[in-house]
Parts: structure tokens; C-alpha cells; sequence
């Protein structure tokens, strides 16, 4: 596997040279994360992207994300000027060398929190869900934003988009994904680019939204849809697992074994309740990260994994959940599990007649 960490580009407080520091990291994801879904991307600036990344002796090894505009989850009639754009900026992604596009299929929010600073016992701060406090936040009416996602949209732009959602259920959802799923994923093959769709966090429905990326069956099920290669995952343990019914390594080795997937996010989560749970520190909490790793090895995937979410330790001021500190240090947590994963697999390798 290709360790990696997130770049949010110039503007982001964790520059570039400090992320380059980590001894184990080897590529960078990153995005135009100023254009606007439904339209193409620029390819000049993501070679610019590349320029800068390559200066630091990394690779830019994923793109995170391409979003996908509410149109074409909702499947309005702009969802055909959005899927031509979405598979322009595919073939821009390629030209410059990228071959793994992650994107999420989530209705009006990606991931979703009601507290960007939880404080853990040890001082240190995390994002944390809790069911119950979300359903009391009143969006968009003068009353509560959704941590995170406050800049999104204007509450006018909301209140559009959740009255739209009404007329959309699970099945409609999938209707609308297949649709997408025929439309890019010729193209992505087409341009040898691995699309990596990422589980739905938290994986059920918030606000009254559907959400159908959660568990082991939907995801079989996303990759029955378009049966290419080139039609897989982004497997995020954090994501899933907050969900403990999801047996994360049978999963990894189910989707793995199929050569499914093609990037990976490893992070942790100490689940308080039904659908309450807190990110941690990578080595604490429910899931089996070392079990992860394993699964992955023995499944042979070498796409890029990066360390996905960090505390807030050390004082550290930022963008929530981005900091360099605690993902540093839950990289460098991961690349001791894999080397004992690859050598103990390289082990029984060996000991085979
Ligand atoms: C959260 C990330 C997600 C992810 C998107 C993929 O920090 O894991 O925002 O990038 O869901 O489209």
C-alpha cells in the first residue's frame, strides 16, 4: 500500500513541506475544492497541483473528491450537462496522471457531525455523532447549522435541496446512482482511472435524507451495478464502523478479493450508543485497525491509504479533524501494522509446500 495524507492545497494551514515530514508518507490527495459541482475541471491547475507536489518527492496518487452535484443525485434534468462535466474532469484527472478518483453519493451533506470538539478524557479533541442532537437541530430556519457545513449552502440553497429530497427515497437514490454508475464509469475505464466511491458517514440516514451506501450488501450491490474494474471503493473504517453490526476485515477481504478496492481511509471510532459514537486516537476504539491492515495485505492492494481523521492534541489549531499532529502519528501507527502484516503474511508465504 502507498501511504498517503490529505492536502487541502495553498490555502491549507498544514502546509505541504510539514506533511512531506512524515517519514512514511509517499503521496498526497488532494482536489480543486473551489469549483463547484456539475462543472469540469480546470487541468492546467491540477498540473500546478502535481508541480507542487512533486516538488516535495511525493506523488499525488488520488484525487479527493470529484464531487457529485445535487442534480445528479437527485436526478433532475441538469444531471446530463453535470455527468458530461464530471467525465471531463475525469479525463483532465487522467491526463495528469491520477488514476484513482474517490467520490461519495450522500444527499446534500458528506460527512456528518454535531460536535467538532468533543473533549476526550486525555484533553485531546474530536468529532463526535450523537443521533438525538442532530434531530433537534432545526437547519436552515434561522436556527441550527450543521457543524462543518455551515458555508455549504445558503439557508435559502438548503431549504431548496431537503424539500427536493422529499420526493426521493432509497429506491429513487439507487435509481439515480445506477444512472451515474453507466454514465462515468465507461469513461473512467476508458481513461484507466479507478473510481472509488466512499461509504456514506455516518452509514444510515441523517435528517430525514436516504443514505444507501452502509453496509456489506449495499456495497456489493453499488459494485454489481457496473461490473468493470473501474467501478469500486474507498474503504473507510471510520465510516463504517460506526456501525458495529459491519464486520470490517470480512468486508475488506469480500471486496478486496475482488480487486474492488482501490483507496482506503484507516481511522478509528469509540461508538458511545446507538448511533452515537466519537473519533480517537488511531490505536484506541472499536475497530480493529491491525485486523484492517491484515486483511488488506493478504488481499493484496498497493492503492494509496491515508490515515483519514486526527485528535486536535498538542494545542494544535485548525481545520477540524485535519490536523498534522494526530495524523502524523496514526500514519506512523499504520505503517507498523502493515510492516508486521507484510512480513507475517511474507512468513507464511514461505512456509507453504
Ligand atoms: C471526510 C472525508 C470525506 C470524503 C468524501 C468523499 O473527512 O472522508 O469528506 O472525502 O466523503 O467524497
Amino acid at each position: 500500500m502507498l501511504f498517503a495524507e490529505r492536502w487541502f492545497g495553498p490555502d491549507d494551514p498544514v502546509r505541504l513541506e510539514f506533511l512531506a515530514q512524515v517519514p512514511v508518507l509517499q503521496g498526497i490527495v488532494t482536489a480543486l475544492h473551489d469549483v463547484r459541482a456539475g462543472e469540469s475541471w480546470p487541468e492546467d491547475r491540477l498540473s500546478r497541483l502535481r508541480e507542487q507536489i512533486e516538488a516535495r518527492h511525493l506523488r499525488f496518487c488520488a484525487v479527493e473528491s470529484i464531487p457529485v452535484s445535487e442534480p445528479v443525485k437527485l436526478g433532475l434534468p441538469e444531471r446530463e450537462r453535470h455527468m458530461d462535466s464530471y467525465c471531463a474532469s475525469l479525463e483532465a484527472v487522467a491526463r495528469v496522471g491520477v488514476k484513482v478518483v474517490c467520490y461519495n453519493f450522500m444527499p446534500v451533506f458528506d460527512w456528518t457531525r454535531t460536535t467538532l470538539a468533543e473533549p476526550l478524557p486525555d484533553g485531546s479533541i474530536a468529532l463526535s455523532y450523537d443521533q438525538a442532537a442532530l434531530e433537534h437541530l432545526k437547519l436552515g430556519h434561522g436556527g441550527g447549522v450543521l457543524p462543518g457545513w455551515a458555508a455549504q449552502h445558503t439557508p435559502a440553497e438548503l431549504q431548496r435541496w431537503l424539500a427536493a429530497y422529499r420526493h426521493v427515497d432509497e429506491k429513487r437514490l439507487w435509481e439515480n446512482l445506477e444512472c451515474f454508475l453507466k454514465r462515468i464509469i465507461p469513461v473512467a475505464e476508458a481513461n484507466g482511472v479507478s473510481m472509488a466511491l466512499h461509504p456514506d458517514d455516518p452509514p444510515w440516514s441523517v435528517l430525514g435524507l436516504p443514505r444507501i451506501v452502509t453496509n456489506a450488501a449495499a456495497l456489493q450491490r453499488v459494485l454489481d451495478l457496473v461490473p468493470s474494474p473501474a467501478n469500486g471503493l474507498t474503504f473507510c473504517t471510520g465510516s463504517l464502523g460506526a456501525n458495529p453490526d459491519n464486520d470490517l476485515p470480512g468486508m475488506i477481504r469480500q471486496f478486496g478479493g475482488q480487486g474492488r478496492i482501490h483507496y482506503v481511509h484507516l481511522r478509528n471510532v469509540l461508538v458511545r450508543g446507538p448511533k452515537s459514537f466519537s473519533e480517537c486516537a488511531h490505536p484506541n476504539g472499536v475497530i480493529d485497525l491491525g485486523e484492517c491492515v491484515r486483511a488488506l495485505v493478504e488481499t493484496g492492494f498497493a492503492g494509496p491509504v491515508r490515515a483519514d481523521h486526527g485528535r486536535m492534541i498538542w494545542g494544535e489549531q485548525g481545520r477540524p479533524g485535519y490536523g498534522l499532529y494526530d495524523r502524523a502519528l496514526g500514519l506512523m501507527y499504520l505503517a507498523g501494522l502493515h510492516e508486521a502484516a507484510t512480513r507475517r503474511h511474507a512468513r507464511s508465504a514461505h512456509s507453504l509446500p
